[in-house]
């Protein structure tokens, strides 16, 4: 198994004898024509084995398959016992099979089949190599329902396609949820069409310099990317603190009718929205209103931390008016751990960040938790102290550390299954760029996908650490700028 070095770990590899190759006359296989999601996995295996290989593998459908040479992908209803995202990968010497209930499942099993693949099959121009796949029978599905990653293009903005190449990496390690944090003290990063200075205004600036924004058409571009690799993209509004973007955009949005001054420090905790004005509900009418209808997925994000500036009552005013409107655009209210304060109930989500009490007195109250424990989950911590970029509030993190907790038991007498799974957040206080954002988050959010899918049995940081060696080749093969841990052999 170990020799097999994948990541995340599947919950059963059985070697067989004998190994299958990769030509360039290989037919990838699907059952119907019809069934265009499961065609477009098929494109997507080619496209991604073709840059190495050179070969131009034709996706076909049929269900009267030749003998040997080809890969086939099958949706098979018995499969049902893996769930959604579970499947079965079978390697012979004549034919590779991913089979599965769902699309989800089929699109997880051919990024295990990429795995399987020497690590030169990521390179991006031809290698000259016999393509070969040991036999293997692998049955799999993930632990957590939720394996997210979170982006701050609020603080510094990011364009449409770094958030591509940024998917295009969470598919690989079989994450599935996109967490998007759009609005913040530093920049309004959503196209709001019913409060339009809100971008104008409010998204021309960031940390230190100029901003930018998502037309409501880039951010469905970004869902359906997303969706395409089976990633769910949940919102962020962040509300009633993080708001001086908006503040600044809308003088009426303030107690005191004076707009305030557009923001590019790093402070946090000194804005709120005026929580006695009913305006201030319109507005947050508005907002969920127009992101809801244009956001497939079940969840809504409405922030909720470090409200320093809102006082305790006036907060839990605040989160017991936003609820029933996030409900009434039939999303599920998602916010960070502080909310368990206010009135929040079994239809809700907490991500825990930084209090055990305050994610234990959610858990009372009903809700489910995400587990983003500062000190273990932030991308934006350092590894170590001479880390050229990141923060350390919540201590240094390196790769062993980010990898070495179980997401059951970090937080105290919490039940496995209040906890929808994990996420790992990467704020952007001191990143700018795509480089910025893989140099962070690469090798470590490698090891967060590995908690987030993978059962504790079997695996740990002195295995792990090989398997995560090994993934190297691969990741200089996409050109991700990783940070070379030393911890990693
Ligand atoms: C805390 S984590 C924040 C963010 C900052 C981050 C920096 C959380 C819910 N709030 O506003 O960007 O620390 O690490």
């Amino acid at each position: 198994m170990s020799s097999l070095n994948l990541i995340p770990k599947p919950q059963s590899v059985t070697i067989d004898e004998g190994q299958f190759a990769l030509t360039d006359s290989t037919f990838i296989y699907v059952q119907t024509e019809a069934d265009k999601t499961v065609k477009k996995i098929g494109h997507y295996l080619a496209d991604k084995l073709k840059p190495a290989t050179g070969f131009d593998l034709q996706v076909v459908a049929t269900t009267d398959l030749p003998t040997n040479n080809h890969i086939n992908l099958i949706i098979d209803e018995a499969n049902s016992s893996l769930g959604e995202e579970g499947y079965t990968l079978q390697v012979t010497s004549d034919m590779v099979n991913v089979t599965a209930a769902q699309p989800a499942g089929l699109f997880r099993g051919v990024q295990t089949l990429r795995q399987l693949f020497p690590s030169q099959i990521e390179q991006s121009t031809v290698v000259d190599l016999e393509w070969t796949v040991p036999a293997v029978t692998i049955e799999d599905s993930p632990r957590f329902a939720y394996r997210g990653a979170m982006l701050d293009p609020a603080r510094h903005f990011y364009p449409v396609s770094e958030v591509k190449q940024y998917i295009d990496l969470m598919a690989y390690f079989k994450l599935n949820f996109l967490h998007l944090h759009l609005t913040d003290d530093q920049g309004w990063r959503i196209e709001i069409t019913s409060w339009p200075k809100l971008t104008e205004i409010g998204g021309s600036t960031a940390v230190d310099g100029l901003g930018g924004y998502y037309t409501q058409a880039d951010y469905t571009e970004i869902v359906n990317y997303a969706q395409e690799h089976f990633i769910t993209v949940v919102p962020e509004i962040d509300m009633p603190g993080h708001t001086n973007a908006a503040l600044a955009s809308y003088a009426k949005l303030n107690c005191d009718d004076t707009a305030t001054e557009l923001y590019t420090g790093i402070e946090v905790g000194f804005s709120s929205f005026c929580i006695d004005k009913e305006i201030t509900y319109q507005f947050v009418d508005d907002v969920i209103r127009e992101l809801a209808a244009i956001t497939p997925g079940p969840y809504f994000h409405i922030g909720g931390d470090e409200s320093n500036k809102t006082e305790e009552a006036d907060f839990i005013t605040f989160m017991g008016r936003v609820l029933p409107i996030v409900q009434k655009y039939d999303k599920t209210f998602v916010a960070w751990d502080e909310t368990a304060k206010a009135g929040i109930d079994d239809s809700t989500v907490i991500q825990h960040w930084k209090s055990d009490s305050n994610t234990q007195m959610a858990i009372a109250k009903g809700a489910k938790v995400i587990m983003s424990p500062g000190n273990r989950t932030y991308l934006d911590m350092k590894y170590y102290e001479d880390s050229r970029l990141g923060l350390t509030w919540a201590g240094l993190i390196n790769t062993e550390a980010a990898y070495s907790w179980d997401p059951a038991t970090v937080v105290p007498d919490i039940p496995e299954e209040k906890i929808l799974g994990i996420e790992a957040p990467l704020w952007s206080e001191t990143i700018e760029n795509i480089a910025d954002l893989q140099w962070l988050a690469y090798p470590r959010l490698c090891g967060h996908a590995e908690l987030g899918w993978s059962s504790k049995n079997g695996r740990g940081w002195d295995e792990y650490k090989h398997r995560l060696s090994a993934m190297k080749t691969r990741l200089d093969g996409m050109g991700v700028n990783y940070f070379d841990d030393p911890v990693v052999p």
